[in-house]
């Protein structure tokens, strides 16, 4: 399949399994997941086509269980993913922009319109993901200290570190 098309396709599989599955006829299982044959039929798509998607997806948004499917984090929908509470790494950094700095020192990292806020393993990665808004700016958390003080990191299937909220103190601009 092509890019273009691939990413296309990934696009509203992203929209079905996390942010509108009923604007396609789909319901969601209280974990996030959907049969694979519900969301070949809601996209009027084929098997080999979702499974090139599936298995060819840059930051591996999927996850295909037997005859399930779901997506890997992301939702802005209510789904419990029932992933373990895990060890972070000393340091995760978040990859943001300029203009949301001041609220962000004020508040902390906030999920907005996600579940959680999603905490990059490196500071590539989380380059990128500043750069889908504009000049990247490279937030440094100090995961050490926030979960020695008790706060819970979730690590999703496809290595996103996830938190309920980054308090200001654990940030630093870097
Ligand atoms: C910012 C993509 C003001 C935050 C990516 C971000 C990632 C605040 C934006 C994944 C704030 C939310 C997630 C506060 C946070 N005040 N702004 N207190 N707290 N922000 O898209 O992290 O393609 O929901 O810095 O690659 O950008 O969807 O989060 O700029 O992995 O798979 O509010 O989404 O992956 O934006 O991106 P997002 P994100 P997928």
């Amino acid at each position: 399949m092509e890019d273009e098309r691939m990413i296309r396709l990934s696009k509203r599989m992203s929209k079905a399994l996390r942010h509108q599955p009923e604007r396609v006829g789909l319901t969601l299982d209280p974990a996030g997941w959907v049969p694979v044959a519900d969301l070949l039929n809601a996209l009027g798509i084929s098997e080999t086509d979702l499974r090139e998607v599936v298995d060819r997806n840059d930051k591996k948004r999927f996850s295909i269980d037997g005859d399930r499917i779901r997506a890997n984090q992301g939702h802005s929908v209510e789904v419990e993913l029932g992933l373990p509470a895990a060890t972070p790494p000393d340091q995760l950094f978040h990859g943001t922009v300029a203009q949301f700095l001041d609220d962000i020192m004020r508040e902390g990292l906030r999920p907005m319109s996600r579940h959680d806020v999603h905490l990059s393993p490196d500071r590539e990665t989380a380059r990128r993901v500043g750069s889908r808004r504009g000049r990247p700016l490279i937030l440094t958390v100090d995961a050490k200290a926030m979960h020695a003080d008790g706060h819970e990191f979730r690590l999703s299937a496809n290595g996103v570190w996830l938190a309920q909220h980054v308090p200001a103190r654990y940030l630093e601009t870097a």
